[in-house]
């Protein structure tokens, strides 16, 4: 509210003050509306010109940096980034509030924050002793649209092919206990139909990024929810559709209607699966997050280390957390695999079908970096004709590398019950090891190592046999 004097103040120093004499009350008024209108618009102008940046900021102390693991680095580099966040905005105030948000957002996983800048602001945040630099985070991401399966594909037995493949029916023989329980498997997607038979119960937190608040989980396109059905599906329908029917989810919704996000909010999206409940001193994040969007485009002028989201799933290892992605559908063509998919710490997926053959639309390898090719895709696992959930009840089939890495996920939960002592990086190697070799002999960029076998796999760290 005004009070008077600087209302007073205001009249006198209005360019227009001679005209609001001039005129009657409710002109006065008008004329005061049109003015804030107008300094809106000019104020949304100058917000539009702004755009999402990481502040990365100086490590104070590398060496220990890289010492650290697990919940030592998290509160180390939340403690850091908290630092550096406050010297921000003593320096430059202007900063929060730029671009129309509530003021940054801390990236603590890379010890940056995430800002919005004008040019202007961006120079004068660049300069900050201890800013390191700034990296542009916009542009979008999008979900990897999935191919309609096949409506025919067989649906009279008691398993999917893609889990009749991986060995799921012996494997529910020999282990019955094994069903993911205990396990937490997080899922950055477009949501979930959290009332569908098969899921129901399982979701440990929700998400909504893309109405932030929003408590009540949705799914506008099916992709979530088809992807959390083969992870943690279970067999109301008499089919089991998924691979780990125990495991708790953590739903991260990024992606609405249209299956597209800022890179932004996937960055915090990740970060979100560490700590879900914002409380460090509480273990309740993800041992897995699956994933199944990613952007294309050409990257070889750049190195891993200077893309956001590798750096993320660099840290996310160091934090003993498997980041599985799909490889993308842009195949058959080489070098066509996503970011992040084609990130160096990916556990990244391919799509096979039925037969063991390849599906056309299965993004290879390599990852063609500037200084460096990665190999990728990691293994392969069934991904045409899938059948699984779908918002408000039933089952549909899709086909992409969308439907793939949900496989993996949910063998890497099983892997995980079975073994908690070993290391997220122990349970994938034996994921690698355990893989049937297809294509050319041993690991080439079509099926990487393998198509996934999880009985085989389980039956490895059961045994200790390879550790
Ligand atoms: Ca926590
Ligand atoms: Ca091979």
């Amino acid at each position: 509210m005004l009070n008077t004097a600087r209302h007073s103040i205001l009249i006198e120093t209005c360019p227009f003050r001679h005209m609001i004499f001039s005129t009657t009350k409710g002109d006065t008024m008008k004329l005061w509306i049109s003015i804030i209108v107008l300094i809106s618009a000019m104020m949304a102008q100058a917000q539009q010109n702004t755009q999402p940046y990481l502040v990365v900021y100086k490590e104070q102390d590398v060496r220990q940096l890289r010492s650290l693991q697990g919940s030592r680095l998290q509160k180390y580099l939340r403690v850091q980034t908290q630092q550096h966040e406050s010297n921000l905005v003593k320096a430059l105030p202007e900063v929060r509030g730029l671009g129309g948000n509530d003021g940054i957002k801390s990236l603590w996983i890379l010890g940056s924050s995430i800002a919005q800048l004008n040019d202007q602001s961006a120079q004068k945040v660049s300069q900050l002793p201890f800013v390191r630099r700034l990296v542009s985070i916009a542009g979008t991401a999008s979900l990897i649209n999935p191919y309609r399966g096949d409506v025919n594909v067989e649906n009279t037995t008691a398993f999917t092919y893609g889990l009749i493949k991986l060995g799921m029916p012996d494997l529910r023989t020999q282990y019955p206990q094994l069903n993911g329980q205990g396990v937490r498997v997080g899922i950055v997607d477009s949501g979930i139909d959290a009332n569908h038979p098969d899921l129901k119960g399982k979701i440990l937190y929700y998400k909504d990024f893309v109405k932030p608040g929003s408590q009540t989980p949705t799914d506008e396109i099916g992709h979530g929810t088809h992807v959390a059905g083969t992870i943690a599906g279970g067999n109301t329908s008499g089919r089991s559709i998924g691979v780990a029917p125990g495991v708790q989810m953590i739903i991260a919704k990024v992606f609405g209607g249209s299956g597209s996000s800022s890179r932004e909010e996937l960055l915090l999206a990740l970060q979100w699966m560490i700590d879900p409940d914002g409380k460090p001193e509480t273990e309740d994040g993800a041992h897995i997050v699956s994933n199944s969007w990613g952007y294309f485009g050409k990257f070889n002028n750049k190195d891993p280390q200077d893309e956001p989201f590798c750096a993320v799933l660099n840290r996310m290892r160091a934090l003993n957390i498997s980041p599985v992605f799909a490889a993308g559908n842009e195949g058959p063509g080489e070098g066509t695999l996503r970011i992040p998919g084609a990130c160096p710490d990916s556990f990244t997926v391919g799509a096979t079908d039925s037969s063991d053959r390849i599906a056309r639309f299965s993004s290879k390898g390599p990852a063609k970096w500037k200084s460096q090719n990665t190999p990728k895709p990691d293994v392969t696992a069934p991904g045409v004709d899938v059948i699984s959930a779908r918002p408000r009840g039933g089952y549909q089939p899709m086909s992409g590398t969308s439907m793939a890495a949900p496989h993996v996920s949910g063998v890497m939960a099983l892997m995980k019950q079975a073994r908690p002592d070993l290391t997220q990086k122990d349970l994938e190697t034996a994921v690698i090891k355990t893989s049937l070799d297809l294509g050319t002999k041993n690991y080439d960029m079509t099926f990487g190592h393998g198509r996934v076998e999880a009985l085989k796999a389980i039956q490895s760290v059961i045994q200790s046999s390879i550790f």
